[in-house]
């Protein structure tokens, strides 16, 4: 088993987390793990650039932006890669995810999102407008209290910078309630960018917002009420993010079973009901071509 974060380094980013609505913890993954995350990343970015247009199996998403539209193809995101790659479900249960899980949700612990963020240098559409993630939650009945009982985990693959489209917070935004950011129009938080105005149009001055500047490796925890967002990759360098959200398990109905008593589970045999709602819809490998970019 590889060895713990310091428990002092731990208890900071706990009270960072619940004080600020983020937290940054440094050297979360250990460095001799790091070139492994990043080799099975570009094998795995290899593998969804084999479909022409976004690719679905079950909870397994590849999102393509397809040549015909943006002159090459790009693979933007990765959904529950766990079920292509059994290195990507060992890695949703590492300790050290636990180690920062237990003091919040406890050790029984289910995951809801499993997401690799690629922004491709060139590929235009690379940035998410700001938003609280709890627009993302649709299901509320599945949940006792899903703001309470959801922590997110964005782990840096690459250097994440201002100009490769850094995730970006808002400190202490977590206490403002839901503020609607991005829900006007259809919604889509890839198009186009939030203007300053939008920002203060809901009482947050746009000098509150960092950047969160990770080296591979780092760690940024928020939560779902914590306003956030990031701009397109505006360099020549790749940036790959692994994004995970986990949730009380004895409060959920959804997720994927992470860890039952501090144990590390692995996927059964078929997905479980996490965020997408139309999962059962159809099970089976398909192209889904709708044109939410254009
Ligand atoms: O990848 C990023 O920069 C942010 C993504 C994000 O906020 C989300 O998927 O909810
Ligand atoms: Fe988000």
């Amino acid at each position: 088993m590889s060895q713990l974060i310091d428990t002092r380094v731990i208890e900071e980013a706990i009270s960072q987390f619940r004080d600020e609505g983020y937290a940054i913890v440094r050297n979360f993954l250990p460095a001799d793990e790091i070139e492994r995350l990043q080799e099975k990343t570009a094998e795995l970015q290899a593998i969804a650039l084999e479909h022409p247009v976004t690719y679905r199996h079950g909870n397994l998403v590849y999102e393509i932006l397809p040549e015909e539209h943006f002159g090459k193809r790009y693979a933007i995101q990765a959904y529950w890669f766990a079920w292509a790659d059994a290195y990507f479900d060992a890695f949703r249960s590492h300790p050290r995810y636990l180690q920062l899980l237990e003091p919040l949700l406890g050790n029984n612990i289910k995951q809801v999102t499993q997401q690799i963020h690629w922004k491709p240098p060139g590929a235009r559409l690379t940035g998410y407008r700001f938003h609280q993630d709890l627009r993302f939650r649709e299901s509320r009945s599945s949940y006792e209290d899903v703001v309470r009982d959801t922590v997110t985990m964005g782990l840096a693959i690459d250097r994440a910078t201002p100009e490769n489209g850094c995730l970006k917070v808002v400190p202490r935004s977590h206490t403002m309630g839901y503020l609607g950011l991005s829900d006007n129009g259809d919604g889509q938080i890839m198009k186009g960018l939030t203007r300053d105005d939008e920002l203060v149009q809901v009482g947050i001055d746009p000098a509150q917002v960092i950047d969160v500047v990770l080296e591979p490796g780092d760690l940024v925890v928020w939560g779902l009420m914590t306003v956030h967002g990031s701009l397109p990759n505006d360099s020549q360098k790749e940036r790959a993010f692994a994004i995970s959200s986990y949730v009380r398990g004895e409060t959920s109905q959804r997720g994927e079973w992470t860890f039952k008593d501090g144990i590390p589970q692995a996927l059964g045999e078929t997905p479980q009901l996490c965020k997408y709602e139309k999962l059962f819809d159809n099970l089976e490998p398909h192209y889904d071509a709708t044109k939410w970019f254009l």
